[in-house]
């Protein structure tokens, strides 16, 4: 490194150190603009979180559930180490500040997304007072806590649904039933079957006949969702939900998504919410496109909504090459959302694993993960991705058990057998095969998630997509007050030399912060193959 470059990069590092927070900049202006009155920031903006499946994570070593085969809150409180050990001076842990808990409510599933009793902890999981003492231990680090909260359906299993079927009036309401000559004959938004049939009677339930629809038209329902928010926020003390499958919520003759009533009942909801607890996150699953997630959040329906457009671009960069559907979408995004709020990621719990979809590939992995990391938003890892697990549909092959050691069943239990076979090759993709080697995919999250949580311009900074001049060059900036930073990524697997971004001189740029050097650009960019940089201008 250069003596200059030495120079100024202390300068920064020390603003940094002295807290400066610059002024905010929103959207994707072309310059950066200032807010006359920068609001009060939510706790969520630039943090990272990571999505746990508990069943899968880690069981147990001792208590009650150890060595059964099935991962359990306890298990997951033994590898909090893993995700933060709450000592922001180590760098041996991952560094995550958020975690989504996929469902810990009873559930006759193994997924959870079917619940029979809202108020409590599935008994494989543990018990309420397990969830509270692993809610105090995240706190103690710095580690907010959301959960999967399934409000468009219950179980048919639940005792509500149960005495419905059986013609209770207190609750056969509470579900849709329509008299056997009356069926529709509409069909689903995937052209599935919708009308469910159990006992001769016949329900609305849009997933499955397992999962019966509550009727939000009625208030009762309604207020018990209430109840069961409040008790989440007040009893169990949790910072917020993911609110499962929320454009489902309440049908309009035969539309089943996205209607207004259903927007509407969001907004109450989310105010009810925040009346509960006025910093509690709302964080949605609407499954379409940008121009319909984003009106839920414009609404304040919810504060964030994920992105599933961005994540599929994001995919389609790394694995094409190419980066035509990632820049549009990128600012496309950007202008669609206020404030940023809306929630990345590269895959979840419903899609094929990011390894998989790449051919396994470190090298593209590691692209991947670096463009998630660098753009906005608040960006969820989904458990296992930071190592490269592997997964392709059907569901179960996706949720498989972490693998932390190259020991017998990758060291997820002490059990003669897990709950689901760990994935082929677990022998040598694990946690510890990647721990301490510098080069490792757990490595390169382990420098972005501290980057990204520790420069405001990538947690909170505006972003514009930047001409590259090729099509396998993609490029962004991310502004925060006066910090700006140069993102370029070199998509394909060739080395480019004497890059230059056509519409500025490289000789402005000091240091890639990812790979921690300085650089003399004066001579044009040497992009590696799959390599993403991130770019720290002179001023
Ligand atoms: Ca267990
Ligand atoms: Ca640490
Ligand atoms: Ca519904």
């Amino acid at each position: 490194m250069s003596i200059f470059a030495r120079i100024a990069w202390s300068w920064v590092a020390l603003l940094a150190a002295a807290g400066c927070q610059p002024t905010r900049v929103d959207g994707p202006g072309s310059a950066p603009t200032v807010a006359t009155a920068p609001e009060p920031e939510a706790w969520w903006h630039g943090r990272v979180f990571y999505e746990v499946f508990v069943r899968s994570f880690a069981d147990s070593t001792t208590g009650p559930l150890a060595n059964d085969g099935v991962g359990d809150l306890q298990g997951l409180m033994e590898r909090l180490d893993y995700l933060n050990d709450g000592d922001p001076a180590t760098s041996s842990d991952l560094g995550v500040t958020g975690l989504w808990l996929m469902p810990i409510n009873p559930s006759p599933s193994y997924h959870g997304y079917d619940v029979t009793d809202y108020y409590d902890i599935h008994p494989q999981y543990g018990t309420r007072d397990d969830f509270r003492r692993f809610l105090a231990e995240c706190h103690r680090r710095g580690i907010r806590v959301i959960v999967d909260l399934v409000l468009n359906h219950s179980s048919s299993r639940h005792p509500q649904f149960e005495r419905a079927l059986l013609g209770d009036p207190a609750f056969r309401d509470w579900y849709i039933f329509v008299p056997p000559d009356e069926v529709p004959q509409v069909r689903g938004p995937w052209g599935q079957p919708v009308w469910q049939q159990s006992g001769g009677q016949h329900f609305f339930g849009i997933f499955w006949s397992g999962m019966p629809d509550l009727n939000y038209r009625n208030p009762a329902v309604t207020t018990e969702a209430y109840r069961i928010a409040e008790f989440w926020l007040q009893e169990m003390g949790v910072d917020g939900f993911r609110l499962d499958a929320i454009r489902h919520l309440i049908e309009d003759g035969d539309t089943m998504n996205d209607t207004p009533q259903t927007v509407e009942w969001l907004q109450r909801f989310r105010s009810h919410v925040k009346r509960t607890r006025p910093d509690a996150l709302t964080v949605g699953e609407v499954w379409t496109s940008t121009e319909i997630v984003s009106d839920y959040v414009r609404a304040d329906a919810i504060d964030l909504a994920f992105e599933f457009d961005l994540a599929a671009a994001i995919l389609d960069a790394a694995k094409s090459g190419t980066a035509d559907k990632l820049a549009y979408t990128v600012d496309n995004v950007s202008a669609s959302y206020p404030d940023g709020r809306y929630a990345t990621m590269i895959t979840n719990h419903d899609l094929n694993r990011v390894a998989s979809e790449l051919g396994e590939d470190t090298a593209r992995m590691k692209l991947a993960a670096g463009m998630l990391m660098t753009l906005p938003g608040v960006p969820f890892i989904y458990y296992g991705e930071e190592i490269g697990q592997v997964g392709a549909k059907p569901d179960e092959m996706i949720r498989n058990p972490m693998p932390w050691t190259g020991g017998l069943h990758g060291g997820f239990t002490g059990a003669v057998r897990p709950w689901e076979p760990l994935q082929p090759g677990h022998e040598r993709r694990n946690v510890a095969a990647q721990d301490a080697d510098p080069g490792s995919l757990l490595s390169h999250y382990r420098r972005l998630v501290r980057l990204r949580q520790s420069e405001p311009a990538l947690g909170r900074g505006g972003v514009r997509s930047l001409d590259t001049g090729r099509r396998d060059v993609v490029a962004w900036e991310r502004v925060e007050g006066d910090r700006r930073l140069t993102v370029i990524a070199n998509l394909s697997g060739n080395e480019i030399d004497g890059y230059s971004l056509p519409a500025g001189g490289n000789a402005r740029f000091l240091r890639d912060l990812l790979g921690d050097v300085a650089l003399d650009a004066s001579g044009g960019l040497t992009l590696a193959p799959h390599r993403l940089y991130v770019l720290l201008p002179a001023h």
